[in-house]
């Protein structure tokens, strides 16, 4: 594969531009009755519908997500993750971050260019929402893809952990004094597509692209295709060197393109099995953790044909996807000139609530949206004490930052960085302890992603330029953990925030809930150091999203969120 010239790459992105359209969808949130495995429950859906929609653009086009919310009940939002949002913060999505929850009644619209082609998805990220199914793929096809020609069709597999009890009742059991393991509410099954058939349609000489997305809330997955080898060319939306590997693991949040060829003697159906959490790291008996949870699918060549035989795999063994090289054969960036290193821990806040914490602190949603601070307190933005309690790190425009996340617990993390593709350069085993302070024996053309799985007892250090001026959340894809604050803030170039305005419809859900929009995390738009009603432990209620009308508490406090 050889480098487009400048002239036909000038000539493709003018392409593009003629191209670029706008794709609108107008949703409606509302609850759906669904069984995806059997068991029916309430789940929030779109225009009475669920699963939820696909979203499909090209890159270039201009994107428009106007949501009603019609739950009645509860508070939303969504978040387009793995979508930079690059001159757009105010469209990333979370609430008490970027935005007002949305309440009942009311609405938002989010516009955004999808910039990067890949495979994406899209979430709830107000108050452990989304569990209860408001997520769906979100695909931006490539008109300059650099595999093209190498596969015939496309197919979008999701899997994801799933809950009988709504989220809301799982997050209460888990934020009690009692839980003192830190125990997150377990999966009473697996859903691949959602519940709806994920049998392939395999033809002999033909090349498919799999498009594996996780909507995990906590658990990670496994795959492995009878027969079949899987050739990963992206993860995360971003192209990696083509890599032959016969198992991945995918964790929550995390996303793998990898092509699957049909290269059959004998005409026959080939399983496919996902396995959900068993990851060792999980397996700890002493956390109750017993079961297996798996789905079986068929690469099915002739329905006339068998497909009862089962993929059994001895034992997982995924491949290392840190030591995956970026496309372009990138190097590291840097050197670095900004450090930022979170240490992370299970830890007890003064009323012996269940939290984990960076750097002994756990995050705390205060009562103006971070950003909305940012916006609105001049060049007092940059100093961290006026945003609260929200592990808030200041970067400035241009600057490299290494972020190093050690991982003191002994199960392995997926971490999230919202706005950026940052460089891993190193993601140790499990058990290999804590970044040594030494910058050595880093991958040479680091992969790419948006979520790197930080292994037990160990450490992941990852890169990323400053250039995307924004307030963008470092956390936990777990959704059980950001509940119980594993959240960090990075406040991207403050000084680039400054008298930015806002969408009228998104100020407007801050009124109209009479949550505060300016000043500093209490809302003080006259003494910005003036710390007077911040939030300074985390409430002992719990409410997730629910909505109630009137209450100070609801319309107060906002976090955590995810
Ligand atoms: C909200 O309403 C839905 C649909 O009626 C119901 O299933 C759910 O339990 C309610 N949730 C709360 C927290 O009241
Ligand atoms: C798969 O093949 C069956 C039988 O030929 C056909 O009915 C079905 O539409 C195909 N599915 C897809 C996704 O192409
Ligand atoms: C999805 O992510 C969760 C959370 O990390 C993980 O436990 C699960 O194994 C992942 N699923 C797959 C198929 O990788
Ligand atoms: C299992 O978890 C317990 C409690 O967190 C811990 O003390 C123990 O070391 C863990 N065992 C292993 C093998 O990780
Ligand atoms: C799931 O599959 C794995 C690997 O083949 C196997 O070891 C395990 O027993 C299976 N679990 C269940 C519940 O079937
Ligand atoms: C966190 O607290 C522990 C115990 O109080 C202490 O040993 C450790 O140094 C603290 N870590 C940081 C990063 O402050
Ligand atoms: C920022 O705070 C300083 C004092 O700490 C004050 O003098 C200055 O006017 C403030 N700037 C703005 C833009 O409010
Ligand atoms: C702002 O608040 C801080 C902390 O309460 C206080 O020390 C300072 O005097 C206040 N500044 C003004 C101008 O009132
Ligand atoms: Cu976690």
């Amino acid at each position: 594969m050889h480098s487009p010239s400048a002239a036909s790459l000038a000539f493709l992105s003018l392409a593009a531009l003629v191209k670029a359209g706008t794709v609108t969808y107008n949703w409606d949130i509302t609850w759906v009755w669904a069984a995806p495995d059997g068991f029916g429950r309430p789940v929030i859906g779109v225009n009475g519908q669920w699963p939820c929609p696909k979203i499909e653009a090209t890159v270039g086009d201009t994107v428009i997500v106007n949501i009603n919310n019609k739950l009645g009940n509860q508070t939303t939002g969504i978040h387009f993750h793995g979508i930079n949002q690059i001159s757009t913060p105010d469209m990333d999505g979370p609430s008490g971050v970027t935005q007002c929850p949305v309440p009942p009644g009311s609405s938002v619209k989010y516009q955004w260019v999808a910039d990067t082609a890949g495979s994406y998805w899209y979430h709830s990220h107000n108050m452990g929402q989304y569990p209860d199914g408001l997520r769906g793929p979100l695909i931006v096809h490539d008109t300059n893809d650099p595999y093209s020609g190498q596969y015939d069709e496309e197919v979008i597999l999701s899997v994801s952990d799933w809950y009988h009890a709504e989220s809301l009742d799982l997050v209460r059991n888990m934020l009690t004094p009692s839980n003192v393991q830190f125990r997150p509410p377990f999966p009473d099954s697996i859903l691949v597509n959602e519940g709806q058939p994920a049998n392939i349609n395999f033809t002999k000489g033909k090349t498919y692209r799999i498009r594996l997305i996780n909507f995990s809330a906590f658990a990670s997955a496994m795959i492995h295709i009878d027969s079949h080898d899987m050739n990963v060319i992206m993860n995360d939306a971003a192209y990696i060197q083509k890599e032959k590997t016969f198992m991945l693991r995918v964790t929550a949040a995390q996303r793998y393109d990898f092509l699957v060829e049909c290269i059959d003697r004998d005409n026959r159906n080939f399983p496919y099995l996902i396995g959900l959490d068993t990851n060792r790291d999980f397996t700890n008996a002493s956390l109750g953790v017993t079961w297996t949870k798996n789905y079986t699918g068929y690469f099915v060549m002739d329905t006339t044909k068998d497909m009862t035989k089962v993929d059994v795999v001895q034992e997982w063994k995924p491949a290392d996807d840190s030591h995956f090289k970026n496309y372009n054969g990138d190097g590291v960036w840097g050197p670095y000139n900004h450090l930022i290193q979170l240490d992370f821990e299970f830890c007890k806040d003064v009323n012996g609530y269940p939290r984990a914490c960076f750097n002994n602190v756990t995050y705390i949603g205060q009562k103006v949206p971070t950003l909305y601070t940012a916006a609105t307190t001049g060049n007092n933005n940059t100093d961290p004490t006026i945003y609260g309690q929200v592990n808030p790190f200041v970067v400035k425009y241009g600057d490299i930052v290494q972020l190093v996340v050690n991982n003191l617990d002994a199960a392995g993390h997926p971490f999230h960085l919202h706005g950026h593709h940052f460089q891993v350069l190193d993601r140790p085993k499990s058990g290999t302890g804590k970044w040594p302070k030494r910058d050595t024996n880093y991958a040479s053309s680091p992969n790419l992603r948006d979520t790197v799985a930080v292994d037990a007892k160990s450490y992941a250090v990852l890169r990323f330029k400053a250039e995307n001026p924004g307030v963008f959340l470092f956390h936990c894809h777990i959704e059980w953990h950001v509940e119980m604050g594993l959240t960090a803030t990075i406040i991207e170039a403050p000084d680039k925030l400054a008298g930015m305005s806002f969408p009228t419809d998104h100020i407007n859900n801050c009124q109209i809930q009479n949550i505060p929009y300016q000043g500093n995390a209490a809302g003080n738009t006259q003494n910005y150091t003036d710390q007077t009603g911040f939030i300074t432990v985390p409430p002992t209620t719990y409410n997730g999203a629910t909505y109630i009308p009137g209450s100070s508490k609801r319309s107060r406090i906002l976090g955590p969120f995810a």
